[in-house]
């Protein structure tokens, strides 16, 4: 797998509006796009999605650069590479970390996809000519907003509406979304806002026929989460506090969770996805790829791993014009009936639109491999 360079691009782009979930409101967002180049003109594009702040999960922005600058890229000219799949074994000296390893590991994948003149989608072993994906609403400022944009998503078609949840934006709102939306998939994602102590509160939503409450509980949590799923008949989703599929493992055999939301960024790439993928199925467990507000390139990722037949449920994957005014490949992800086409180019399937690239890029450089 010839490798000639790696580029490390810094974008800022402006979100057309803003995202609260219960751990803050985001507005612009910074990340890298790093493009992984061979000499016979074949380049491949990862997206970093770690956010400026540590309130997702510790990595950041800078962090992310810290990764990429000083050991990952240095773990990449030091080793021969024959498959994307080796990248993830090469980069387990480096402890966690895990959105700037799948930021790199993403790009090579999309170059040896190039080189082989294969989908990425095919390269994982992706068998779904279409995904369906549903649609990840923040919090709103008031509940009139909130049914307001459901009803246009549901109209839209998208397959499932997640609810960003907190303590005084949970059951009241969550009652009156389910009455004005009888038989709408609807979920709930409270980004570790509860504890035990919420117990009581957390089981008044099982009369709402949610599909799953995502990470209500500590972003490290998988005891916790299985006192709580053992008590509420609310499926349990777990996202912050899966990193890998050993933690899968360890959650499925805890019972901590009856499905899995699946982040390229949060676990370390696409092999460990496709890792904690092939494990779910083995053992029944359905999951979905969740978003992390991805500029075009990530958005392409997601979209080719989610044509592996475990994705079962609908993903986080919405069409780029709810995200940006303009994104930065072509054609932008649109969706159609909750309905994403799986494209047929080699690679992502998308290109990079050069001249907005270069419109967001804020710092560039360019390591010889
Ligand atoms: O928990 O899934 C999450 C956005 C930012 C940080 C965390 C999360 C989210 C989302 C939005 O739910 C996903 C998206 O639309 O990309
Ligand atoms: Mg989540």
């Amino acid at each position: 797998l010839p490798i000639s360079s790696i580029t490390l691009r810094r974008l800022n782009m402006k979100l057309k509006n803003p995202f609260t979930t219960s751990f803050g409101t985001m507005q612009t967002k910074g990340f890298f796009i790093i493009e992984a180049a061979d000499d016979d003109g074949h380049k491949g594009f990862g997206e970093s999605v770690a956010f400026s702040s540590p309130w997702y999960t510790e990595e950041t922005v800078e962090t992310t650069k810290h990764m990429i600058k000083d050991f990952l890229i240095n773990i990449i000219r030091a080793n021969k590479i024959q498959h994307p799949s080796e990248v993830r074994d090469l980069f387990k000296p480096v402890k966690r970390n895990n959105m700037a390893k799948a930021a790199v590991e993403g790009a090579i994948w999309d170059l040896y996809s190039k080189q082989q003149d294969i989908t990425l989608a095919q390269a994982l072993g992706g068998t779904k000519q279409t995904i369906e994906v549903g649609i990840s609403l923040g919090i709103q400022p008031t509940v009139d907003e909130l049914l307001k944009k459901i009803s246009r998503h549901v109209e839209e078609g998208y397959k499932r509406i997640k609810i960003k949840i907190k303590p005084g934006w949970d059951y009241d709102v969550l009652k009156e979304v389910r009455k004005n939306f009888p038989d709408t998939q609807i979920m709930a994602d409270a980004n570790s806002a509860y504890t035990l102590d919420d117990i009581d509160h957390l089981r008044k939503l099982d009369e709402l026929n949610l599909m799953m409450i995502e990470q209500p509980l500590a972003h490290d949590d998988i005891i916790d989460h299985a006192k709580l799923q053992s008590v509420i008949e609310t499926p349990v989703c777990l996202d912050e506090s899966i990193h890998s599929a050993d933690d899968a493992r360890k959650a499925i055999e805890l019972k901590s969770c009856q499905i899995i939301n699946v982040k390229i960024g949060r676990v370390g790439g696409l092999a460990e996805a496709k890792a904690i993928h092939d494990l779910c199925h083995e053992h029944g467990i359905n999951i979905w790829c969740g978003g992390m507000l991805e500029a075009g390139v990530g958005r392409a990722h997601n979209i080719a791993l989610t044509t592996l037949p475990q994705f079962t449920m609908p993903g986080d994957t919405a069409g780029s014009s709810l995200y940006w005014e303009k994104d930065i490949i072509r054609p932008e992800v649109t969706v159609q009936d909750g309905i994403i086409p799986i494209p047929d180019k080699p690679g992502i399937g998308y290109t990079i639109d050069k001249e907005a690239l270069e419109s967001f890029t804020v710092e560039k450089e360019i390591f010889p491999i």
